[in-house]
């Protein structure tokens, strides 16, 4: 039951078992479950158990690694599927990525698995990304969004300088901005004036499409 396998997902994560999570997607994909749902109900429920017990202290960074490095292959395993389904006309173009001094990239890549699932067109410019490269990019692809990830709250910041960017060059409100990570909030997103803020991958689709 499709309840039964999101649990086999998230406990893989936070068991780093991955013949588990090998299992449950395949159980999962012969079932019909949607794969970003799997994602979000399972994978990313997981991760979020890992983070906070890592911040309690209950997990160490090896074990962390593990399981960041068991979701990003699962996910892996999933996307081809969701990729496989999309068939909308364009519904825009978003260059993502995290910012600089950020290596941490799951969220992002989950995000990206989204909207390209729903149609858009994603250029993804990986982690630790120069802020000046993602105005290079949205210009030459002619972009709607620029979407980018903090995790840390001295990365944060970087959303607010590429704001100050934007204007500095006169593309504030022709680009439009949407962040996201742990830290952010809909109160960050207001200070900074980035254009949307999301909190979970379907939630971006959402806000994206709002966007456009
Ligand atoms: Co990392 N780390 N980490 N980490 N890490 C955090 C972020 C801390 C909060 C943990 C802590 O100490 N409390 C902390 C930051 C503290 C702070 O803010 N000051 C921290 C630290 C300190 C560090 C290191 C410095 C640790 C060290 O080396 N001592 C180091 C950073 C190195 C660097 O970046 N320069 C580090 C390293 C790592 C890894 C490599 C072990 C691993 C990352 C692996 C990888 O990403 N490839 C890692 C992880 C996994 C985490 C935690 C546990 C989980 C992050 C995660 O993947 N969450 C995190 C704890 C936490 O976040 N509370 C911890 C799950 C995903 C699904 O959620 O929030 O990323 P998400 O994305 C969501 C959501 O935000 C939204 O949708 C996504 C999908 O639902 N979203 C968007 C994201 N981006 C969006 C963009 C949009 O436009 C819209 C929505």
């Amino acid at each position: 039951n499709e309840n039964e396998i999101y649990e086999q997902l998230k406990n893989a994560v936070l068991n780093i078992d991955e013949e588990s999570s090998k299992a449950a997607v395949e159980a999962g994909l012969h079932e019909g479950l949607d794969p970003m749902s799997m994602i979000e109900n399972g994978f990313a429920k997981g991760m979020v158990i890992v983070g906070d017990e890592f911040e309690a202290g209950r997990r160490f960074l090896p074990q962390l690694m593990m399981s960041a490095a068991l979701m990003t292959e699962s996910i892996e395993q999933l996307k081809e599927s969701i990729e496989g389904e999309v068939t909308q006309e364009t519904q825009g173009t978003i260059v993502i990525g995290t910012v600089e001094g950020d290596v941490h990239d799951i969220g992002k890549n989950i995000v990206k698995i989204f909207l390209g699932g729903n149609g858009f067109k994603l250029y993804d410019l990986g982690r630790d990304v120069l802020l000046h490269k993602f105005i290079e990019k949205a210009e030459e692809v002619n972009a709607d969004i620029i979407s980018t990830s903090a995790l840390m709250t001295s990365t944060m910041q970087s959303q607010a300088t590429l704001e100050e960017m934007l204007k500095e060059k006169g593309l504030k409100g022709k680009i439009k901005t949407m962040i996201g990570g742990a830290p952010i909030t809909e109160r960050w997103m207001k200070k900074i004036g980035a254009d949307g803020c999301a909190e979970n991958a379907s939630e971006a689709v959402k806000v994206a499409r709002q966007l456009m």
